[in-house]
């Protein structure tokens, strides 16, 4: 298949592409770097060491043999120049990485929520209008979120993949319909996802586009067996208190001797995946799209579900790291409940990378090999959900000293 990945230089982009491209299929990325771009503004780097775009494309050829196409196009301000790219390439599948990702980042300060804003929904919209414009076939699969459902809003109901079926009461008896599942989103990322949605359901319905929405729960681990393969392809991992997520951060943070960030009571419990399941994830993806008419697909893709003290105190059993609770910087429940249906996934193959698997060898390989690059000054989370809200000092202001 000719596969274009947009967002194909983050986190979860790049590994997809090699991935996709190790798989036989014909790979083109469309990034405009803009991830890099705020690591620069921000003063933080991946703890991982990441080469240029050209050098990751130029390295995949010398270690596969096989090429990836690169173009750096602005998805959300440069629609004349995308369609013109959707005409030349004539994709049989668009993949949408292309989003401002981070919830921390998206509450630092009206600045950062009216550019997630602008640059989601304008890059969502771009996509699907030109699809439409150009008239090619492309099915798209976009990177949706688990946080669209919001945490606690059905209780201990498992979260359905995307529509709830209600019953709607009229004077003639209850009416039974299929809705998207009620939008609660945390943060003003977040809520760019559940717009996302209604571009989705329009643009199927009205131009009978194929969309897969991928509600996607919290990626951990950093490396795939394609991203392994030379140190030139290591994928980026960030730890920073606004991208860095959680699990990652705690697998860096004991590496580095720093104690674990906490928010709070640690009671929230989130959705995970780990990286190399994303991928499997995608590769399904693509190879089922819905039909011509079909309303939105939507699938959970996530594997497990944890406490954020229960990941803490596993990180901490294994590496003896010391646990922090720290004020919570963000507006959420402290404690909630969650379950949540994938057996759509597994029905078509997935076979998860367990936590208790994969955690120790992270810690060791990537989080250890790469601790001496971390700024400990950038770990403990700053950007707050409101003005005034408490955050932590620094825990730390120098690396430890480290043995042998
Ligand atoms: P990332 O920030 O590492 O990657 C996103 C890429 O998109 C970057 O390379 C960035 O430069 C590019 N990009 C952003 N705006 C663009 C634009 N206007 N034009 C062209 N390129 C643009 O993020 P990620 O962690 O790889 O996440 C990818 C997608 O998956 C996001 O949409 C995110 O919401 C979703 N997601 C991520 C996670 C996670 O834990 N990382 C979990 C659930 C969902
Ligand atoms: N948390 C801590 N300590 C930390 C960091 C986070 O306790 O050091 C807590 C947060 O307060 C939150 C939870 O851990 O309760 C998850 O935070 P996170 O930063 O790991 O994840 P989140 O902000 O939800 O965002 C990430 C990705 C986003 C994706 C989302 C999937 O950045 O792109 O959409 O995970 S989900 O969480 O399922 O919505």
């Amino acid at each position: 298949m000719r596969v274009l990945v947009l967002g194909g230089d983050g986190f979860c982009g790049w590994p997809t592409s090699l991935y996709l491209s190790d798989r036989g299929h014909d790979v083109t990325i469309l990034d405009n770097l803009s991830r890099r771009k705020i690591d620069v503004d921000l003063e933080v780097e991946s703890l991982t060491p990441i080469v240029s775009v050209s050098d990751r494309i130029k390295a995949w050829r010398e270690v596969s043999g096989r090429e990836i196409g690169f173009v750096n196009v602005d998805l959300a301000n440069e629609y004349d120049r995308l369609a013109a790219l959707l005409r030349e390439l004539r994709p049989d599948a668009i993949v949408h990485f292309a989003e401002q990702r981070a919830a921390p980042y998206s509450m630092r300060s009206a600045k950062t929520k009216r550019y997630t804003v602008d640059n989601n929904v304008r890059a969502t919209h771009n996509l699907l209008t030109a699809i439409v414009d150009t008239g090619v076939e492309a099915a798209v699969v976009h990177l949706g979120t688990m946080g669209v459902y919001g945490y606690g809003w059905s209780g201990s109901a498992p979260i359905p993949e995307g529509y709830l079926t209600v019953k709607v009461p009229t004077p003639d008896g209850d009416l039974e319909r299929e809705i998207l599942h009620p939008a609660n989103p945390g943060s003003v990322y977040h809520m760019t996802k559940t717009l996302d949605q209604l571009l989705f359901a329009f643009y199927a319905k009205n131009d009978g586009l194929r969309i897969t929405d991928l509600h996607q729960g919290i990626v951990w681990g950093t490396q795939t067996p394609q991203t392994a393969r030379d140190e030139r392809l290591i994928n980026r991992f960030d730890y920073d208190g606004d991208y860095g997520t959680v699990l990652n951060r705690f697998l860096m943070q004991s590496a580095i001797g720093h104690p674990l960030t906490v928010h709070g009571t640690g009671g929230q419990t989130r959705a995970f995946i780990h990286i190399k399941d994303t991928v499997r994830c995608i590769e399904i993806a693509i190879e089922n799209p819905p039909q011509t008419g079909d309303k939105p697909l939507v699938l959970n893709q996530m594997t497990e579900t944890h406490r954020v003290l229960d990941l803490a105190k596993l990180v901490s059993d294994i590496t003896g790291a010391e646990i922090a609770y720290l004020p919570n910087p963000r507006r959420e429940a402290e404690e909630n409940d969650l379950a949540v249906r994938n057996d759509q996934f597994l029905a078509l193959g997935l076979e998860p990378t367990t936590l208790s698997e994969g955690l120790l060898g992270e810690v060791t390989d990537i989080a250890g090999r790469y601790a001496h690059r971390a700024d400990v000054r950038k770990i403990v989370a700053r950007s707050v959900w409101r003005a005034g809200m408490e955050t932590a000092p620094d825990l730390l202001t120098e690396l430890p000293a480290r043995e042998g």
